[in-house]
């Protein structure tokens, strides 16, 4: 193996593009049209133009990118997270040309993508489950039986979903065949797979997973636990090694059982496998097992010592794991914060845009993964991940101070990010004891004080300009040349207008007028479900109808009581934004 390609963008190619260059291989970029002055084509020995912005163009086209590694003379893939990562078939159309893939076999992409199939793999490896079934539902009453016979409420999941969409929370038995019928709708429309499967719903558990690394041959080692519960809406914001106050004897089961379930899933490479921690019982249940390298694999990499890069390249090459991975013990504490392009005064809303200032921080047990620069602009067709702050300490305290140190150097203009948040994180009186949980973001933490960010200057905005490059295509092969700009350059203004006074009559209007509500839609979608009539009353609340965009059903209710006067819409309709409903009279 000499030459790899790396079939990612942002901080994860930059990461993985370092680790090759260090081990002596050559390094392969890609990029799209959105990605012509990103920071990981840079940093490669070679990069490659693969399509267009849309992911589907590019990161996300097989085809380009295998065409590429051929005529690029690449030897092997590595394909970051995200993306094509756990595609059985582009793991398959790798090998079929003739390239080594850095990750598991198709098969056991495959096994753990279906979540019904993952834990059958678990319950064969004898590891703890939450309690549910292993097959998917037949129907409703299947469900209802479940409940009756383990308690409620229940987590209806989708077999062919993960990383919590799709999930319907139901707590008696009256709500069971709603709930399984929108969940199979959504679950079709988003995986194209209705299959839905049941599990006791537990409260407020932590999220704790198991690093492993597997050799192809039965070598399978655990190196370290982290905590990822400090997430919203299912996007990790914080995560940490080791699990804080996770005891000595559940961390050894815990790894026992993660390295279990990769030997019996024959796993090859690096893997993850979630569980749920509940840690008044100090009980842990599988989750699912995510086949990649992942967003967080850097607080694993400070307290043991292991650059899973490299060793993610050195299995790939058959190499096999150093013996001594076998007896790693987690060093100090690490903590992982996400820099987003996201305002979390306005509800973590992305926010991208151009990147005019920004300065890392640096000093004792500080790391930087960032995917961008000054002068970058954030596209909008990709995740909205910057960079990923890391700290070491001798241990938790140190690391947390670490953290509110480093992210007080942290400079980034032109865009708002959760920079503000993470600094409420570190002060958060849960956090600080090492009380987390998966709510502690959304139901316990104080975010009253994140304002909306504004532009970090005002007015005529100038900012020292980076080097400037000149790229060169010449057959899809990217040569360049450096230019030092004396001059300033003019960067782009934000500017928010404000409304005019007939615009805020109208949207007044628009309203309704007194005692009366129009519900409206919205988002441009599909109707599937109309769940009142004209005449009726409704509660302030209350779902009028079922809404489907983006493979996702939302309920859109009204927000007074009151009746039902008109109502013009249908099962079935396609709707644009700001679409009219219904209007609700209060009463
Ligand atoms: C659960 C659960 C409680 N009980 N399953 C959400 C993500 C998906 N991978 C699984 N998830 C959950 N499954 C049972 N039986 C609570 C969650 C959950 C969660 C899990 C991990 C991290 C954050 C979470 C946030 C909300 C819910």
């Amino acid at each position: 193996m000499q030459k790899v390609l790396v079939a990612n963008r942002g901080e994860i190619a930059v990461r993985v593009l370092r680790g090759c260059r260090e081990l002596g291989l050559v390094a392969v970029a890609v990029y799209s049209d959105a990605d012509r002055d990103a920071l990981h084509v840079d940093i490669a020995d070679e990069g490659w133009y693969i399509g267009e912005a849309a992911p589907a163009k590019s990161y996300l086209n097989i085809d380009a990118i295998v065409g590429v590694a051929k005529r690029a003379r690449a030897d092997a893939i590595h394909p970051g997270y995200g993306f094509l990562a756990e595609n059985a078939a582009f793991a398959q159309a790798v090998m079929d040309a003739g390239l080594r893939w850095v990750g598991p076999k198709p098969a056991a992409i495959a096994a753990m993508g279906d979540k019904v199939a993952a834990r059958r793999v678990a319950e064969q490896a004898k590891a703890p489950l939450v309690p549910g079934t292993v097959e998917p539902l037949e129907g409703p009453e299947a469900a209802v039986a479940f409940g009756e016979q383990h308690g409620w409420p229940l987590a209806l999941k989708a077999a062919f979903g993960g990383g919590g969409r799709g999930m319907k929370v139901v707590g008696s038995a009256e709500e069971v065949a709603g709930a399984l019928e929108s969940a199979q709708r959504e679950s079709k429309a988003a995986f194209g797979r209705a299959e839905i499967y049941v599990e006791r719903y537990l409260d407020a558990p932590r999220h704790v997973e198991a690093q492993v690394l597997a050799d192809g041959r039965g070598e399978v080692v655990f190196l370290g636990e982290r905590d990822c519960s400090l997430q919203r809406r299912h996007q990790k914001l914080v995560e940490e090694a080791p699990a804080p106050g996770l005891p000595e004897e559940v961390r050894a089961a815990l790894g026992k059982a993660a390295c279990d379930i990769a030997r019996a899933a024959d796993y090859e490479n690096a893997g993850t496998i979630e569980f749920l921690y509940e840690p008044r019982s100090q009980k842990f249940y599988f989750l699912e097992m995510n086949t990649r390298l992942q967003v967080e694999h850097p607080v694993t990499e400070l307290t043991s010592g292991v650059d899973l890069v490299h060793a993610q390249l050195r299995v790939a090459a058959g190499e096999g794991i150093p013996a001594h991975y076998d007896a790693l013990a987690a060093r100090g504490h690490a903590i992982e914060v996400r820099i987003n392009a996201e305002d979390p005064g306005m509800k973590f809303m992305p926010a991208p845009g151009p990147i005019t200032g920004w300065r890392e921080p640096s000093g004792p047990g500080v790391r930087v993964d960032a995917g961008v620069r000054a002068g970058f602009t954030v596209p909008q067709a990709y995740d909205s991940l910057l960079a990923k702050l890391i700290v070491w300490g001798e241990d938790r305290e140190q690391a947390r101070r670490r953290m509110l140190r480093a992210l007080d150097e942290f400079v980034i203009e032109g865009v708002p990010t959760t920079i503000p948040f993470h600094r409420l994180a570190m002060q958060d009186p849960s956090f600080v004891a090492g009380d987390v949980s998966t709510i502690l973001v959304e139901q316990r933490m104080d975010l009253s004080s994140l304002q909306p960010q504004q532009p970090a200057v005002e007015g005529d905005r100038t900012a020292k300009a980076p080097p400037r490059r000149l790229v060169v295509e010449l057959e899809g092969k990217r040569f360049d040349v450096t230019l030092f700009p004396q001059e300033p350059v003019k960067v782009p203004e934000r500017v928010r207008t404000p409304r005019s006074p007939k615009a805020l009559e109208r949207a007044r209007a628009e309203s309704g007028g007194p005692g009366k509500e129009i519900v409206k839609t919205p988002m441009q979608g599909t109707i599937v479900k109309v769940l009142v009539a004209e005449g009726d009353t409704v509660k302030a609340g209350q779902t009028i109808v079922v809404l489907e965009a983006m493979k996702m059903e939302n309920h859109v209710s009204a927000h007074q009581a009151g009746t039902v006067a008109g109502l013009s819409v249908s099962e079935g309709q396609s709707v644009p934004t700001g679409a009219t409903i219904a209007t609700i009279e209060a009463t």
